[in-house]
C-alpha cells in the first residue's frame, strides 16, 4: 500500500519509522510518503494561510497551497488515490472505516491547521477521487498531523503481512463490534490479587468461554454505544443470558436495549 501525507509539519510524521510501521516500510509492504506543503506556497514567505471570509478567529488554509500540493502528489488524468482529511468536523473514524481503507492501493492524508483548509479543496478533489473528511474523536487537537498517525497506524497493521501474528487482530479490542477481556501474566498472585483460577485450569473451552463473558460484560458496562449497534442474531443463548445479567436484552428489532432504563444505560 501507497500513503502519502501532506503536513507543514512533515516532521510530526517521524513516528511512522519507527516499530511495527517502520518495519514494514523496510520490508516494501508500506511505501510511505511524507510531504512539506509549504514546498507548494509560491510568495517568499511560503503563506499556506489566509483570513477567512466572513471574519472569525484564526486562519484559513488556503485552496491554491493544497491544490498545488494534491496535483503534484496525485496529478489528475493519472490514476487516483482515495484522500482522507482529518477533521473534527469530518465522520467517525472507526474500526470498520479502517478496515475499508486497508483494502485500498493508494492514500493521500491532507492535513490541515488552524481553522482548517479551504471547504472547496476536499468538494473540487472529490470530482476525481474519493474523499473522506474523517474524525478521530470528539476533542480537538492542534492539527491534522497527529489524526494521521492514528488513521496510518490503525490502518496499516489492518495490511497484510504488516503483523505478524494474524491471530492478534482476531481477538483484540473492537474485531467483532465488542471490547476484548481483560489480560494477566505471571505472577498467578500480586500484592495479595489472584489471577481469574479458570486462566490456570488449562480448560481451553472454559478460558474461551470466560473471555467471551467478559468481553460482553465489558461491552455492557463500559460502552453500551457498542452493544446498541451488536446484532442479536450473532450471539448464541449463554451470550443473552450474561447481558440478561448485565441489564440488557434484544427487542423484536434484533437491536440490544436496557431491561431497566435509566439503568444499564
Ligand atoms: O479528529 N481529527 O481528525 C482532528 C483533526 C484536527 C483537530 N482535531 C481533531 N480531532
Amino acid at each position: 500500500m501507497r500513503v502519502d501525507i501532506v503536513s507543514i509539519f512533515p516532521e510530526y510524521l517521524a513516528p511512522l519509522q519507527l516499530s511495527l510501521i517502520g518495519k514494514a516500510r523496510g520490508a516494501g509492504l508500506l511505501d510511505i510518503r511524507v510531504h512539506d506543503l509549504r514546498a507548494f506556497a509560491t510568495d517568499r514567505h511560503r503563506t499556506v494561510d489566509d483570513t477567512p471570509f466572513g471574519g472569525g478567529p484564526g486562519m484559513v488554509m488556503s485552496a491554491q497551497t493544497w491544490g498545488s500540493a494534491l496535483d503534484a502528489v496525485a496529478p489528475p488524468g493519472g490514476p487516483q488515490p482515495r484522500l482522507v482529511l482529518p477533521t473534527p468536523s469530518g465522520r467517525p473514524f472507526t474500526q470498520s472505516l479502517a478496515e475499508e481503507l486497508a483494502a485500498e492501493p493508494w492514500l493521500v492524508l491532507a492535513c490541515g491547521r488552524y481553522e482548517g483548509i479551504d471547504a472547496r479543496v476536499p468538494e473540487e478533489m472529490a470530482t476525481r477521487m474519493p474523499v473522506d473528511e474523517v474524525s478521530i474523536g470528539d476533542y480537538v487537537v492542534n492539527g491534522g498531523e497527529v489524526a494521521a498517525l492514528v488513521i496510518v497506524e490503525a490502518v496499516a497493521r489492518l495490511v497484510p503481512g504488516v503483523v505478524g501474528n494474524a491471530e492478534s487482530l482476531v481477538e483484540e479490542s473492537h474485531a467483532g463490534g465488542l471490547l476484548e477481556a481483560p489480560g494477566y501474566t505471571k505472577p498467578a498472585e500480586w500484592r495479595g490479587r489472584r489471577v481469574p483460577e479458570v486462566l490456570l485450569s488449562g480448560h481451553h473451552a472454559a478460558v474461551d468461554r470466560w473471555r467471551r463473558d467478559e468481553s460482553l460484560r465489558r461491552t455492557a458496562r463500559r460502552r453500551p454505544d457498542l452493544l446498541r449497534r451488536l446484532p442479536a442474531q450473532s450471539l448464541d443463548a449463554h451470550d443473552l443470558a450474561v447481558l440478561a445479567e448485565e441489564g440488557w436484552a434484544p427487542g423484536s428489532d434484533g437491536r440490544f436495549s436496557p431491561l431497566d432504563p435509566g439503568v444499564a444505560d
